[in-house]
Formats: structure tokens, C-alpha cells, sequence
């Protein structure tokens, strides 16, 4: 069936037998083939639906992922195959769609991929961005932006023809549905709306990713979240976000309509999932539209507030949405009479000045609204729900304790471990068959291993083929080479200071003069960066020079090259994160404790046997409880202390400058001539100066701890029997971070689909 099928679809539309098809061909015709067994699938229903609505779905490729979750992957494969081709060679083809920015977006597109598997009816909606996210390019060591175009001739989008008017003050502009369908592993399907306006103009595009932010009808769903630094980049983000849940508030009543379901009991059929404060204006929105509808405000209200549940993502004060009213008035002024009304009530209720909707500057908080008019709030990990319920949100947890909620986040294993990593997958199934694809705890079965020293030389072995194999590809991809037989540990993540690569560079430093000194490590090291910074990020644009300056001082260095790599890969995404976890020995997990919310990135290298480098934040705190002391490396101050600091205004880099020689010695490395030789010395002042005078993210507090205790992990390293039992526990205990497990609970707590 699938080998006819394909052999005639080559036939048709190239004339060809699949011998001789291109391997951009060949994806064609898979995607169409696999798009026509897509539709085959019964669409999965339920008296009560869930629309997960999120800015970002950072879907990542979706070939293999189909094919697997419809269970043909290894038929297509060996047919392939038996035609002399690679279906890893034909899925380079594929252009990976890059609509989010790194774990909100990735999040949302594991939990689709979750709630088909479970077999939930809930689809998700968001925006069909014609670029995505810039494509990052290195030219003199430093980042530039450019265009990523994804969008081909032949994709999986579908056009369904359904359109909504979508009104704002100055215009109406029409939205346009495509769908991809979401499939579950050996389940039904979902869909993936993605929202588009019919008048969109790639060719006011100039140079980069530069355009002219006035033109909103044409450029609304150009880029994912451009430049948000001045007002007209802001007003953009605005119109993005009111065009999104303007057209999934009436797709979401019409459905209800064509179900039969009567408005006034939306909530008992209809559950909304608000991803971070993005989609927060879908609240006054569907007030506004339910009122439309001859429904009373106080009932349209009460309606909405059963119906809403909110997820919070962060405590970084600066990615809380404040819009001012005054930009909502110019972008979608009926929404703002309603918005008002909300917040009345509220003060009339509550007189704290903190949670209040509108604060005294007539600034709208986003959250403010979702926590006193939905019926959910919850964190992504115990200790940042901890953190919301005791700090950060605590007048509302006082006042609605009942609300809140934690889901630890979670990862499909689907795609970060069944598509990514084949070898290590078939080591596991010949160890405790094949369960554990649908049921993630099972994996906990490989304890019985950790004395098996057979068992433990045979996953040493999967990691090296997985290291070799990431050394083809990024010679291949980026000419860079690596060494297979040195430690591989890495860091890929977006860049922020919060995160901490610029400590991780430290390291760098610490090592390169370890080696001139003549220490030189038992094993070569090679240290991987892979991150985007946001483009008005000046600061993280200044890590990503200082990575890159210190990559070509090591790499022009034959004193040190056989013993230090730094390789920064350009343009991370999905498709490098699916190579590099498998190969990775080193997880780096080293945020500011308090500030990552959760971390995913953390769970899939666990997953993939990297045993993890990290501060006792997010998620990283229930791996280490998973794991126990003996396989994770955990440095640095608790949330409690630096909580403390910034309460008492009392770290100050500077004092750690001056006091500690060696952190002295490590920083003004960055400015030494040998630098500055290479990189612009602008910017390694700048960012030399930001270390001394402000470093808001406490690197100097932890660095030295930092690099105490990744020397001992190094130091295990060489034992490699005894790191191969850390590597399987860490996998044996990764079954609780599957994101099935996690959509479970939002079903049992929240959405109560079934
Ligand atoms: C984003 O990727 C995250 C939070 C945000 O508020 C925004 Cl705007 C983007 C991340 C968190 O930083 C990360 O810790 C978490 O694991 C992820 O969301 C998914 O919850």
C-alpha cells in the first residue's frame, strides 16, 4: 500500500521511478503521502473541547513526527531504503517552520502533540507568521537577522477557506484559517489553526528584518514578535495579539454554534487555555462578543470566567504584558469600555493597589485580568509555583487560593527520543520491550541495570555513535569539526543573562589559562553554545561576540585546540536541538536560581543520557529529587538567597572584582589585548563593564562554586562505568517529565475533558 502509493505519486508528478528523484522530490511526495493518510484519521471529538491558544507553536519539522505517531515510519524507511535512498536524507529537505522562540513555543507544540495521543479533543490556535523567527547568521562575530522564510508551494498548512472580519479601529481586516493537522501516536488527529490576513505583503520586507511597522494590514503576520522596543513595534504586537484571539474567540463560538451548544453554557463545553498573557484580550473579547450575542454582561462574565484558565511562564518582571490603555484604544477600542468594567469590579472588591487591572499609571496587567477572571492559574514547575503562590502573585493567592495550580512541564517522547535518537531506543526496548513508548514510567524499569556492566558498556557505545554522528553533521552543515572522543557539553538555549552563558564563557576563560599554565585535562573538552538573542538585546548580542571571539582564540591556538573547543552553531533550532541532545555528556542548566521558570531543554537531555550541570531552579529541582545527589551536578546560591539579594538591594558584582583574584583574572580576560585583537573591543568593553557594574543575574556569586563542581564532574567523567549508571538512572527517571503525564493532570485539574 504505502510502497505503490509512493512509487506512483514519484511517477506522477515527476516522471520518475524513486531511484532517480531528488530527495526534495522525494519529501514532496511524502509530505502529500503522508498528508492524504493524515486525513484518513478519524478527527478525535468530545462533548467538551479544549483551545489551547498561544502565540507560539515551535512545531519543529513534522515528517518523521507524523510517520511516526501514524506508525509507518520504519515501512517507509525499509522501503526507502530498499530503493538505495536515506529517509534521513530526504527529511534535510524538509524547512523547518520557526514559529516560536524557544520553550513557550516548544512547550505548546509537545502538549498538541500529548493531547492527540491521550486522545483529548483540544486543538490549538495561533499565528501563521510568513517568517518566523529571524534566521541567525555570524558575520565578524556577531549575530545579524534575516529572513527565514518556510512557507513552500507544498506544505502541510491547509487551506480551509473559513475567514473572520476581525475589526480595529482604523480598519477591518480579514482572517484566514489554515490548519495542520495534529496527530496522536497511535491515536486520532487534532488541529493546529494558524490565523493569517488575506492582505499580507512579503515585499515590504527591506534589508534584514526591517519593514515599515505602520503598514499593519500588510504586515501583521509577518514576523514572530519583531522588535518590541519602541511604541510602533509594541502597537504591532498589539494588533498581532487582538487579530489572534478576535479570530479564535469567534472561530470558538461559531464551532459552538454548529455543535448545537447553547452560548450561556459555553463553560461545560468549551475549555480555553491562555499561554502566558499573549492571548489574554480573548477574556474582554468573548465578553464582547457573547454581550453581541444577547447574553447580559454579568452572565457573558461569569461565562467567560469558567471558561478561561490562565498559565503563567515567568516572574521576569520586564515579560509581563502592561500594555497602556491608550495603545489598546488606538488598536481595538472596543475591548477597552469592557476592560474598564472588569477592573471597577475588581477595585471595588479588592482596594491592594497590586492587583489591580489598570494600575495608576493606566496601564492594563495582562496577567491581572486572567488571574481575577479566569478560573486557573498555574506554574510550570513546583518551585516557580511555589515562587507565584508566596511571592510574586501572593495578593492573589491570598485572595483566590483555590485557583492555583502546578503542571510541571513537560517533553513528547515522540519526537526527543523515538525520532531523535533511534539507537538509544532500541537499547532500551531490548531491555524492557517496547511499553515504555506508551507509558513513560515504564523506563523506570532500567534500574535493574545499573549493575549490568554489559548493559552500561552498550549505552557508553550508543552515545558515541550519537557523538560521532553529531560531528558528521555540523562537519557537513557548518564546517565545523569536533572531536568525538572529547566530552561534549553543552549549552542551547535562548540567550539571556538570566540563563547564564556568559558564566559558561567564564569557564572558557578559566580553562584556556588552566592549559597555557600546562594543566592539561585527562579528556579534550568541547564546550557547545546554541542560542538566538532578541535583536534589540544589546547586552546578549555582546555574550554571542564574546562566545565567538573566545571560539577563534582557542581554535587558532595549538597550545590548547587539542584540549579546549568552543563551537557556537549558528541559527539553533528544533532540527540542531534533535542532533546535538543525543550527543550531549554535559546537560548545562546553570539560570539564576528563581528566574527559569522551568526549563524543557533540561528534560530531554536527561532523557537522552546527559547527566545535568545545574543550579537547583525550575525543573532541574524535581530532576535532582528524581535522580538523587550521586547523578546531577548542582552548584550555586538557593532561589531563597538570591531572592534575599535583590530584596535587600545588597549584591554588588563590583565587591567580587576587587576581593577575588581569580574572578578578576577571568573577567579582564575579555579585555586583554589577544581579545580585543579579535573581537570589537566596544563590545567587550561594554560587556566587561555590565559584569562589574551590574550583573542584575548574579554571575560573580556563583562562578567560582560554577567551576568547582564542573571540574568534578569532568573528573567522573573519566570513570566510565560509574558515569554510565548516572547516564541510565537519569534516563530510568525521566518518565515524569513525559508531557503525557503532564496533560493528564491539566485534563484532570482543569480541563476536566473527559
Ligand atoms: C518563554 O519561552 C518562556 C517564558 C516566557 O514568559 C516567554 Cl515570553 C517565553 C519559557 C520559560 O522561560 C521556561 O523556563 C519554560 O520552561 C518555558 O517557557 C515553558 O514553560
Amino acid at each position: 500500500m504505502l510502497e505503490e502509493r509512493i512509487a506512483e505519486l514519484v511517477k506522477n508528478r515527476y516522471h520518475k521511478r524513486v531511484e532517480e528523484a531528488s530527495d526534495k522530490e522525494l519529501y514532496e511526495v511524502l509530505l502529500c503521502y503522508t498528508k492524504e493518510e493524515l486525513s484518513r484519521l478519524p478527527r478525535i471529538e468530545g462533548e467538551k473541547k479544549l483551545y489551547y491558544i498561544s502565540a507560539e507553536f515551535l512545531i519543529g519539522k513534522l515528517l518523521s513526527n507524523n510517520l511516526i505517531n501514524l506508525g509507518i515510519y520504519e515501512e517507509a524507511e525499509a522501503f526507502l531504503k530498499s530503493c538505495g535512498r536515506s529517509l534521513c536524507a530526504i527529511e534535510e529537505a524538509e524547512p523547518e517552520p520557526s514559529l516560536g522562540n524557544g520553550g513557550l513555543g516548544r512547550l505548546a507544540a509537545c502538549f498538541l502533540d500529548s493531547i492527540a495521543t491521550l486522545g483529548l479533543c483540544g486543538d490549538g490556535i495561533g499565528l501563521n507568521y510568513h517568517m518566523g523567527l529571524f534566521k541567525q547568521v555570524f558575520e565578524e562575530h556577531k549575530q545579524q537577522e534575516y529572513p527565514n522564510p518556510w512557507m513552500e508551494e507544498e506544505s502541510w498548512l491547509l487551506d480551509t477557506g473559513v475567514s473572520f472580519q476581525v475589526p480595529f479601529r482604523d480598519f477591518t481586516l480579514t482572517s484566514r484559517m489554515y490548519d495542520l493537522d495534529v496527530s496522536g501516536y497511535n491515536n486520532g488527529r487534532n488541529r493546529l489553526h494558524l490565523f493569517d490576513v488575506e492582505s499580507v505583503d512579503e515585499s515590504i520586507i527591506e534589508d534584514g528584518i526591517t519593514f515599515d511597522k505602520t503598514q499593519v494590514a500588510k504586515n501583521l503576520t509577518l514576523f514572530l514578535y519583531p522588535d518590541d522596543s519602541d511604541k510602533a513595534g509594541n502597537l504591532l504586537r498589539i494588533y498581532q495579539q487582538y487579530f489572534m484571539v478576535s479570530s479564535a474567540a469567534q472561530l470558538i463560538l461559531k464551532e459552538c454554534k454548529d455543535r448545537g451548544v447553547s452560548l450561556r453554557k459555553l463553560h461545560e463545553h468549551v475549555a480555553i487555555q491562555i499561554n502566558d498573557t499573549h492571548p489574554s484580550m480573548v477574556i474582554p473579547e468573548l465578553i464582547r462578543l457573547l454581550v453581541q450575542e444577547q447574553i447580559d454582561f454579568n452572565e457573558a462574565v461569569e461565562i467567560v470566567q469558567k471558561t478561561c484558565a490562565y498559565t503563567n511562564h515567568t516572574i521576569l518582571a520586564e515579560a509581563l504584558e502592561k500594555w497602556p490603555l491608550s495603545y489598546l484604544e488606538q488598536v481595538a477600542p472596543q475591548i477597552v469600555p469592557i476592560i474598564k468594567e472588569l477592573d471597577l469590579r475588581m477595585k471595588g472588591r479588592y482596594q491592594d493597589p497590586k492587583v489591580a487591572i489598570i494600575d495608576d499609571q493606566n496601564r492594563v496587567h495582562m496577567a491581572h485580568m486572567d488571574i481575577h477572571y479566569g478560573y486557573s492559574v498555574n506554574g510550570v514547575a513546583a518551585l516557580h509555583t511555589d515562587i507565584l503562590k508566596h511571592s510574586e502573585l501572593k495578593p492573589f493567592y491570598d485572595i483566590y487560593p483555590e485557583k492555583f495550580n502546578n503542571k510541571t512541564n513537560g517533553i513528547t517522547f515522540r519526537r526527543w527520543l523515538l525520532h531523535c535518537n533511534r539507537e538509544l531506543t532500541a537499547w532500551i526496548e531490548k531491555r524492557i520491550g517496547s511499553g515504555f513508548k506508551e507509558n513513560a514510567e515504564e523506563l523506570e524499569g532500567l534500574m535493574a541495570f545499573a549493575g549490568d556492566e554489559a548493559a552500561l558498556q552498550s549505552l557508553l557505545e550508543v552515545k558515541q555513535q550519537k557523538k560521532q554522528e553529531l560531528a558528521d553533521y555540523l562537519e557537513k552543515t557548518q564546517d565545523l569539526i569536533l572531536d568525538p572522543k572529547s566530552i561534549y557539553d553543552i549549552q542551547i538555549k535562548r540567550l539571556h543573562e538570566y540563563k547564564r552563558q556568559q558564566m559558561n564563557a567564564l569557564y572558557a576563560i578559566y580553562k584556556y589559562l588552566k592549559i597555557k599554565g600546562g594543566e592539561k585535562p585527562k579528556t579534550p573538552i568541547t564546550m557547545i553554545f546554541g542560542a538566538k538573542a532578541a535583536p534589540a538585546y544589546l547586552i546578549a548580542k555582546d555574550i554571542i561576540h564574546l562566545i565567538l571571539c573566545l571560539q577563534e582564540l582557542i581554535s587558532n591556538d595549538p597550545e590548547v585546540s587539542p584540549y579546549l573547543k568552543v563551537v557556537m552553531v549558528e541559527n539553533y533550532n528544533v532540527t540542531m536541538a534533535e542532533h546535538l541532545i543525543p550527543a550531549c555528556d554535559i546537560s548545562e542548566q546553570i539560570s539564576l536560581a528563581s528566574k527559569e521558570a522551568s526549563g524543557t531543554g533540561n528534560m530531554k537531555f536527561m532523557l537522552n543520557g546527559a547527566v545535568t550541570l545545574g543550579t537547583e531552579d525550575g525543573a532541574n529541582v524535581e530532576i535532582h529529587e528524581l535522580v538523587g545527589d550521586d547523578n546531577i551536578y548542582i552548584f550555586g546560591a538557593s532561589s531563597e538567597r538570591v531572592m534575599a539579594h535583590y530584596e535587600n538591594h545588597d549584591y554588588r558584582a563590583a565587591d567580587y572584582y576587587i576581593e577575588d583574584e581569580e574572578i578578576r583574572t577571568l573577567l579582564n580576560f575579555i579585555i586583554s589585548p589577544e581579545m580585543m585583537k579579535i573581537g570589537d573591543p566596544y563590545h567587550l568593553l561594554r560587556i566587561h563593564a555590565e559584569l562589574i557594574q551590574k550583573d542584575w543575574f548574579m554571575t560573580l556569586l556563583d562562578v567560582k562554586e560554577y567551576i568547582q563542581v564542573k571540574e568534578k564532574a569532568y573528573e567522573d567523567y573519566e570513570e566510565r562505568l560509574r558515569w554510565s549508571k548516572k547516564m541510565l538512572v537519569n534516563i530510568a527517571k525521566a518518565g515524569y517529565f513525559s508531557s503525557d503525564r503532564t496533560i493528564a493532570q491539566y485534563n484532570q485539574d482543569i480541563w476536566k475533558l473527559r
